[in-house]
């Protein structure tokens, strides 16, 4: 059975120590949104120009402490960085800032298409810009009328935090494109190469870009697709995954009796992690795995007790938001959890969590109160459970003044026993 899950996501900023204060301000042309390069409809990514044409107003659209992505590349940070604006920004950023499109202003959003180009125009480099990758390739074929036909490429390249470490490899044939997997890499790029011999054969060659993300061992579980033909291919051929990148591209050639022949492409796929650290250990509260039914603790791998126990439950009520276990915090009463997590001071961090009533409970079972640093810095409700976890994402913006930073959970609703889940904590850099 599927959880439900709510894609509602609350964003607060919020004041941890003095260093850390809560600002917010609109402006009437920009928008501040979150995510990396999303912009509600109407609006399109603000350009560095934008920007500086109007410093005041667009930082005072940013929260405090958001580092919010400008078109082409750039960013923009707000006030508690100074406002400062950079026209290249390759990391991954939290915030967009927006303005309202005028119907002259092209959408410049986290995936572009890059321009169709022919074989022949191929022959330079077809890749993404630099701090993007390639997500997908698609092909058009086309026959005129004298008989010859044309093939034409483009790519879509998504935002990436890849750095300036890339490596082309060099020109292989058909036969050779059986593309290495470059471990630790992701392929941004493809150019094709049409040599027409005196014999009448001709030949083509490929070669392929590859970028370093910032951190080793993002990608695993390499896999090719199945081969798709020519029809196909003149649709978008992307890996299944959005998590995933395309590392590899493979064209095999058959050639029939008849003397027609066929081209089948495949891309490999791998999934892809995010180089950001995750800072929270057993976040989704795997540790220690129960085979079923629940379980309680006074400490587990990351996190310790409070207040009363650790229940941890496999499959009891509700599906867990992440994986196969969650964490309920009423055990046998109201419990307290906490994990110190290592932080460094004067950075900004996003904690991040799913919280949901426990099936069949009443509101007054599913109320959560979440600190920082010893600080409450949210109580909230679920309301009461229905047949199903209903999770809903919890976002907040939160700085650190130290080495260590404690973040804690407490039940805060009835003490009986049942109530409070949450499940897939995170807390990563913002900067
Ligand atoms: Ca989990
Ligand atoms: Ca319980
Ligand atoms: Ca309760």
């Amino acid at each position: 059975m599927k959880n439900a899950m709510k894609n509602a996501t609350k964003f607060i900023l919020v004041p941890t120590f003095s260093c850390f204060m809560v600002g917010n301000a609109l402006a009437t042309d920009f928008r501040a949104t979150q995510g990396d390069g999303i912009c509600p409809s109407g609006y399109v990514l603000a350009t560095p120009s934008d920007a500086r044409a109007n410093p005041k107003q667009a930082c005072q659209t940013l929260g405090k402490w958001y580092i919010a992505r400008l078109a082409g590349g750039g960013s923009m940070d707000g006030r508690g960085y100074q406002c400062q604006i950079r026209d290249k920004d390759d990391r991954d950023l939290d915030h967009s800032l927006c303005k309202k499109a005028d119907s002259t202003v092209s959408q410049d959003n986290k995936c572009y298409w890059t321009d169709w180009q022919s074989k022949r125009k191929l022959e330079t480099q077809l890749a993404c810009k630099k701090g993007t990758s390639m997500r997908a390739i698609a092909f058009k074929h086309k026959v005129h009328e004298n008989g010859t036909h044309q093939e034409s490429y483009r790519l879509s390249c998504c935002r990436d935090s890849i750095t300036a470490r890339c490596d082309g490899l060099g020109w292989q044939s058909k036969s050779a494109l059986d593309t290495k997997q470059e471990a630790q890499a992701v392929m941004t790029g493809i150019a094709f190469k049409h040599k027409m011999h005196e014999n009448g054969t001709h030949q083509e060659s490929f070669r392929t870009t590859f970028c370093e993300p910032r951190a080793a061992k993002t990608l695993t579980n390499c896999q090719w697709t199945k081969p798709v033909s020519r029809p196909e291919l003149e649709k978008t051929f992307s890996c299944d995954s959005k998590k995933q990148r395309i590392n590899g591209i493979n064209f095999s050639h058959n050639t029939h009796e008849n003397a027609t022949s066929q081209e089948r492409v495949s891309l490999q796929c791998c999934d892809y992690k995010s180089s950001i650290k995750e800072l929270v250990i057993n976040g989704s509260f795997e540790k220690p795995k129960l085979g079923s039914g629940s379980k309680s603790f006074k400490s587990i791998p990351g996190w310790t007790a409070k207040q009363g126990d650790i229940e941890i439950q496999h499959g009891v009520a509700g599906t867990p938001q992440h994986r196969k276990q969650l964490v309920e915090l009423d055990a046998h009463n109201s419990s307290a959890i906490y994990q110190n997590i290592k932080t460094q001071a004067g950075k900004a961090y996003r904690l991040i969590f799913y919280f949901s009533a426990r099936p069949g409970t009443t509101a007054g079972d599913n109320k959560l109160q979440v600190s920082w640093g010893n600080r409450v810095i949210d109580t909230i409700d679920a309301g009461a459970g229905g047949k199903n976890t209903v999770w809903k994402k919890y976002t907040y913006a939160v700085g650190a003044c130290r080495d260590k930073t404690q973040l804690a959970f407490k039940d805060v609703g009835q003490s009986n026993s049942l109530g409070s889940y949450i499940d897939h904590v995170s807390v990563k850099l913002i900067k």
